[in-house]
């Protein structure tokens, strides 16, 4: 509202008052000072309530005639946006475009994301994620006499970095070395699949048609399930999916976060079909929180050995690792939530130290 609109109003106000004053004053006079006395106040009363409903509705933030609210202007550059890019609208992650923004995700990132020809829709991460569940996953060969020897190996020639990050974090040299030989054996897998695929995929797996993609998987289960246990099942799936790509388009803001906060290029970036990357294979959001240059080389690279045993370390001091065996299990238990996951890594772990 322009300044100076309130000023006639306070001017008729002020005249209303002289006024009353002046009424007051020839009823004073004839002696009726109650009745001039009520009037006055009343008077006095009604000016607050008009003034304050002036300043309540001035103080709002208005806009000319003409100009657009904060909240429109965000709408209408958003339009100008697809407009001026509405081959993105064909594009498989269309569904993501307004939700992303949404999230505060700015229009060259995110145009930076979808016009990337290595971005692929990977139709069987879907299946992978959703419906993975159902695959019990052994770890036991992670504490065969193989493993063992390897680990061992590997503790002596990087001796110094681990006992540097259990000197740092407390979280003990062989912990350390175990957690990396489990998830990657050192480094020697550390997953193929694109990270921006594998999120932006999965972020679609609550979409219709990929739900009824993963409940026809289901029915073509070896073997299938019981037809008595569809309905709950298919519902389990529902859930699931809507989990998964709520998780994903989480992982997605993070890939942005790593580009602006350190300057590293998601791009490059390859990992397993859960979007885990590097020797230490964390997601996107974990470098974010957990991940340390162990290096001070000015990058945190969790696929050099340096960074990911300094990351894990940090990682699980950071989730509870303590003296109780109780904290520690919590503490792997939240790096991958399985118990056998915990079982494995804990038994190798005492195996190691066992051999040195
Ligand atoms: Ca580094």
């Amino acid at each position: 509202m322009p300044f100076f609109m309130p000023i006639p109003f306070l001017g008729t106000c002020i005249a209303w008052k002289i006024e009353h004053r002046i009424y007051l004053e020839q009823h004073l006079k004839q002696g009726r000072e109650r009745f001039g006395l009520i009037f006055s106040i009343s008077t006095f009363v009604l000016m607050i309530l008009i003034v304050t409903l002036f300043g309540c509705r001035s103080s709002e933030p208005m806009s000319e005639p003409g100009e657009l609210s904060p909240a429109g202007q965000k709408l209408a550059e958003r339009s100008a946006f697809l407009r001026e890019h509405s081959y993105l609208l064909t594009s498989p992650f269309a569904p993501l475009i307004d939700p992303l923004l949404d999230a505060g995700m700015d229009t060259l990132a995110l145009l930076t994301f979808l016009q990337d020809p290595k971005l692929k829709f990977e139709e069987s991460l879907v299946k992978i994620n959703v419906t993975g569940y159902r695959k019990k996953v052994d770890y036991s060969h992670n504490y065969a006499p193989k493993a063992i020897s390897s680990s061992i190996a590997f503790h002596k020639e990087h001796e110094a970095t681990l006992k540097d990050a259990e000197k740092k974090y407390g979280v003990p040299s062989e912990v350390i070395t175990s957690i990396l030989w489990v998830e990657t054996k050192f480094g020697a897998y550390t997953g193929k699949y694109y990270l921006p695929s594998v999120f932006f995929t999965i972020a679609l797996a609550a979409e219709p048609e990929n739900i009824e993609k993963n409940k026809q998987a289901l029915r073509a289960e070896n073997p299938p399930p019981n037809p008595s246990e569809l309905d709950s099942l298919d519902n389990r799936i529902i859930a699931r999916a809507q989990k998964k790509a709520k998780w994903a388009f989480g992982e997605i803001l993070a890939l942005d976060t790593i580009r602006r906060l350190y300057h590293k290029d998601y791009t490059s970036l390859y990992g397993s079909t859960a979007g885990a990357f590097g020797w230490s294979q964390f997601l996107p959001s974990s470098y974010v929180r957990w991940s340390v240059d162990g290096d001070k080389d000015g990058d945190r690279d969790l696929f050099s050995s340096h960074d990911a045993i300094h990351s894990i370390a940090n990682y699980l001091q950071t989730n509870g690792w303590g003296p109780d065996i109780k904290d520690q299990e919590k503490a792997v238990y939240h790096y991958n939530n399985s118990n056998d996951y915990v079982n494995a890594v804990l038994t190798l772990a005492r195996k190691i130290k066992e051999g040195l």
